[in-house]
């Protein structure tokens, strides 16, 4: 694996998506927070004005399996899974409104799960510039080896928001300095999950700042976020894998479909008894 992203737990990457692919992702982008859809919002992440941040659902649709094509045959890419299995199991379109409370605190984003027992990557594909006016990613280098406590709470200041609780622990005595990153469509930030990262209030009127950004755990074999088989960026599922995914998929409609058959059987017993 690189040295460099062993230490730091980033690696960024210039130009290596297209930009045509970009372009087509911003307008999908534009068009999808055109449409006044609230199921479209994740409303775990909604300042106290209720501006939502993160548009969700934006993976069923071509571009995003043309950018893990894409981001599949990275060399750096390839070298950093170093073979594992990879597994997309989360994605949003992050993006901030200009001049409302749109930054995020410190955080790493294992903070979120409920469980930690795996490793993995956090990969941002901005569509548009994200510049020192339009609040920048701060990444605190190395912090992927410090433990935090992993819980989930809500924001004190900001009952709309959740964090995890490491997250209170940074703001008071963290003592990595971020580094600063502006980032163009086309380049790819990514970051081990355990990593803390930040970024800031966007005062950019130009520019909504959206940034794809998506999870990828190692190995293990799980449904997305979403209950559907993952898409993977790396390695392959057996026909046995496939089969305990759907199990994991369905079987709440098998149990009661189970339940069903169970109680007819039961009925008609008691009937011939
Ligand atoms: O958009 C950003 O600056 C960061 C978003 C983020 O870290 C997250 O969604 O977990
Ligand atoms: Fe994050």
């Amino acid at each position: 694996m690189n040295l460099e992203y062993e230490k730091d737990g980033y690696l960024k990457l210039n130009q290596v998506i297209p930009k045509n692919l970009t372009d087509r992702y911003f307008k999908y982008f534009l068009d999808a927070i055109k449409e006044e859809n609230i199921n479209n919002y994740n409303p775990g992440f909604a300042n106290n004005d209720g501006d939502y941040k993160h548009l969700r659902n934006v993976t069923n649709n071509s571009l995003f399996k043309s950018i893990v094509e894409v981001l599949k045959k990275n060399e750096n890419i390839i070298k950093l899974i170093n073979n594992r299995r990879a597994l997309v199991t989360h994605a949003k379109i992050s993006f901030k409104k200009p001049m409302t409370q749109s930054s995020w605190h410190p955080h790493s984003d294992l903070g979120y799960k409920e469980s930690i027992d795996f490793s993995g990557i956090t990969i941002a594909v901005p569509l548009d510039r994200v510049g020192e006016m339009s609040g920048g990613i701060h990444l605190f280098p190395g912090s992927h080896k410090v433990y935090f406590q992993h819980e989930i709470v809500e924001h004190p200041l900001n009952q709309n928001f959740q964090i995890g609780i490491h997250q209170e622990i940074m703001i008071d005595g963290f003592k990595i300095s971020p580094l600063y990153f502006c980032i163009e469509p086309g380049d790819v930030l990514l970051w081990d999950l355990n990593l803390v990262h930040a970024s800031g209030v966007n005062n950019d009127e130009q520019t909504l700042r959206p940034i794809l950004i998506f999870e990828v755990q190692f190995e293990r074999l799980t449904l997305d976020d979403y209950g559907n088989v993952p898409v993977l960026l790396s390695g392959k599922f057996s026909p046995l894998d496939l089969i305990r995914l759907i199990f994991k998929k369905y079987y709440k409609k098998f149990m009661f479909f189970y339940l069903i058959i169970f109680s007819k059987i039961k009925n008609f017993c008691g009937k011939v008894v």
